[in-house]
């Protein structure tokens, strides 16, 4: 019987294990910093959340977060392999050790969650899902749409959603479904779909891609909760500290007036919220394996939420996305982060 248990311990070694378990054994963050690079699964290209720009440097808000994670572990935001990911592949990707985390308008949902082995490390776009139509269709609301065929990506919560919709509405539709993004797009431009669904944030970034972006609308319905965040393998609790709190880090400093212009400027501050922020006062970086400064290297290469939203998909960028539910708690929005204290 010992023999056989050595046996087998012995034939697992040598054909290992698959590299989620692996990994979920060893701390993710031992196995980033011994790479010297954040592995990060972002959308294919989806500009204002994640897409390369004309030199090729990744940029957007999905972006941003790896970048906050790479200042946070090391002080570098260069060190970071970006890997894009369809909507299919994305759970996957995570869950093999493709990937440390996946940061690509993913939305938290229960059985994503719980039952998919990750975690949700926060919110970082509270969105909704809506539709996009040709103007020439002359249709002004989704409940309009009886009888039409309806674009839609697999592997995502919109399919569910429209499906939902559509009966509590008893309206008749005819879904069409793409695994590829291009190609529902390809669909909705030769006029296989009279309708385009997904992500409202999504709708108006593709709507830039398509042409004559005027020629094209989006209905007022908003028909789903879509809190999209960053993800992580479930089994390691640090390793979802260090993204639930980088995302909170940039969320307090907006609240709290620290912008990467002034970042430097605030180390002399006396306000004890900001001293803690910056890492002068309590040891908020051990408790998750980081230096001290780990919050001030976020601000100072990456930038606070609000800075990051609007020079991304806000007033500073082609999109122009107001902040609304994306503005802070205290102007009437739902960013709200837990104090580091
Ligand atoms: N937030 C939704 C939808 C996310 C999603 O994957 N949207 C599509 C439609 S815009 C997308 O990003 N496709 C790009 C791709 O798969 O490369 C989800 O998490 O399921």
């Amino acid at each position: 019987m010992r023999y056989w248990i050595a046996g087998c311990l012995a034939v697992l070694a040598a054909f290992g294990q698959p590299a989620g378990s692996a990994m979920a054994q060893s701390s993710t963050l031992d196995t980033v910093k011994a790479r010297g690079q954040l592995q990060c699964g972002v959308n294919t290209g989806l500009a204002g959340f994640s897409a390369p720009d004309d030199a090729g440097q990744w940029k957007g808000l999905d972006v941003d977060m790896c970048r906050a994670v790479a200042a946070a572990i090391f002080k570098d935001v260069s060190k970071i392999k970006y890997v894009p990911l369809t909507a299919k592949e994305r759970f996957t990707a995570l869950q093999s050790g493709e990937i440390d985390m996946l940061a690509r308008n993913t939305t938290w949902t229960m059985s994503r969650d719980t039952g998919a082995g990750l975690s949700f490390a926060g919110i970082n776009y509270f969105d909704g899902q809506g539709f996009m139509v040709k103007k020439a269709l002359d249709v002004v609301s989704a409940k309009e749409l009886s009888g039409a065929s309806i674009c839609v990506q697999t592997g995502t919560t919109t399919e569910l959603n429209l499906a939902d919709y559509f009966r509590t509405n008893k309206i008749e539709y005819d879904p069409v479904v793409f695994e590829k993004l291009p190609e529902v797009l390809a669909a909705y431009n030769a006029g296989r779909c009279d309708a385009f669904t997904t992500d409202v944030s999504q709708l108006y970034s593709i709507r830039l891609t398509l042409g004559n972006a005027a020629e094209h609308i989006v209905l007022p319905e908003i028909i789903s909760k879509e809190p999209l965040g960053p993800a992580v393998r479930q089994g390691d609790a640090q390793w979802a500290n260090i993204v639930r709190w980088s995302l909170n880090a940039m969320i307090n400093a907006e609240e709290l007036g620290v912008t990467q212009a002034n970042v430097d400027q605030l180390k002399e501050s006396k306000n004890p919220e900001v001293r803690r922020l910056l890492g002068f006062e309590g040891e908020f970086g051990k408790s998750i394996g980081l230096d001290l400064d780990w919050s001030y290297q976020i601000i100072k290469l990456v930038g606070n939420y609000g800075e990051s939203f609007d020079r991304n998909v806000g007033a500073g960028s082609p999109l122009g996305i107001a902040r609304g539910q994306n503005a802070l708690w205290r102007d009437g929005g739902l960013q709200y982060a837990p104090p580091i204290r």
